[in-house]
């Protein structure tokens, strides 16, 4: 029989300053709306709400070498690193609801502040290894790995309200899957930090999503690289970001990426799609 003894840490961060579309700051209270916590304790695992991050407006922001908008982004990331590395410290694992994917930024540096060496599994229609210096939009979304990976430290610029954030990844550590490539790393020994940006899946199954890209991973792909992990016995914090209802057009549309998140992240505590039923569940007496 299976028993899944999962402790889960939630956090959301409804955060959207990394990129310039509205509406990704509404995924973690959409997520949970689709019933996450219920789910997941319905197959056995313990949840903690940590309820959401508040972020206060930055005045005046201006851009450093081409990243826009860095002061509310270090802060927020600062705020985040925080507060993950506090539910880690609680012994959950750690699941972050964003928001746009600067969050990765905070949340794979309080999960590294742990003491533990990590290893990142990126899953992601984009690598978001541009630095403040060579990004061609300034959006930091597609910047987090060139904060945290050491051997980048050269190229990134002082950033205001980024003085707290050391990189904390070797670039050896880091395992990307993507487009028409998925390829889970089966040789990872280190607790893993899933970061999953929705935008991986194809845009007909989630197509709320700021920078949608055509050829995604299907629905059977992007589960069964959660499964996988999930077997490892290693994940110790995870990342869902990227959904945005205001994209994706149609009300179907929206219900499927949030639907499809949840899936994800019921995929990642033990959920297995040959059908499960509550942990509590008793075959009938005659
Ligand atoms: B996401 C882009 F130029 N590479 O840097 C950039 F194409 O978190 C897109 O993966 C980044 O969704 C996408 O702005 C960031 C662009
Ligand atoms: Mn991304
Ligand atoms: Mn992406
Ligand atoms: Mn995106």
């Amino acid at each position: 029989f299976r028993r899944n003894h999962h402790s889960v840490g939630i956090i959301g961060a409804p955060f959207s300053k990394g990129q310039s579309r509205d509406g990704v700051q509404l995924g973690p209270d959409l997520i949970r709306a689709a019933g996450l916590v219920e789910k997941l304790k319905g197959q056995g695992c313990t949840v903690k709400d940590y309820g959401n991050l508040t972020f206060e407006e930055v005045a005046k922001d201006e851009t450093t070498g081409r990243a826009k908008r860095p002061r509310a982004v270090g802060q927020a990331n600062k705020q985040l690193s925080e507060a993950v590395r506090k539910i880690k410290s609680e012994g959950h694992a750690c699941v972050m609801l964003g928001g746009d994917h600067s969050l990765a930024i905070g949340s794979i540096h309080g999960h590294a502040a742990c003491g533990t060496q990590l290893s990142v599994v990126w899953v992601d229609a984009h690598a978001d290894i541009n630095t403040p210096l060579t990004t061609p939009t300034g959006n930091i979304h597609g910047q987090p790995m060139s904060y945290l990976i050491h051997e980048l430290r050269s190229k990134i610029p002082v950033m205001p309200n980024f003085s707290w954030l050391k990189p904390c990844i070797a670039a050896e550590d880091v395992v990307y899957i993507g487009l028409r490539d998925v390829d889970p790393e089966e040789q990872v020994k280190k607790p893993i930090h899933l970061s999953y940006d929705i935008d991986a899946l194809d845009p007909s199954l989630a197509p709320a999503t700021g920078t949608p890209v055509v050829g995604g991973l299907t629905y059977r792909e992007g589960i069964y690289i959660t499964e996988h992990i999930c077997q490892t016995g290693l994940l110790s914090a995870v990342d869902m970001v990227e959904v945005n209802p205001k994209r994706g057009g149609t009300d179907n549309g929206v219900r499927s990426t949030v639907d499809a998140a949840v899936d994800l992240l019921l995929g990642c505590f033990g959920r297995v799609r040959e059908g499960s039923h509550s942990a509590d569940y008793k075959i009938p007496d005659p």
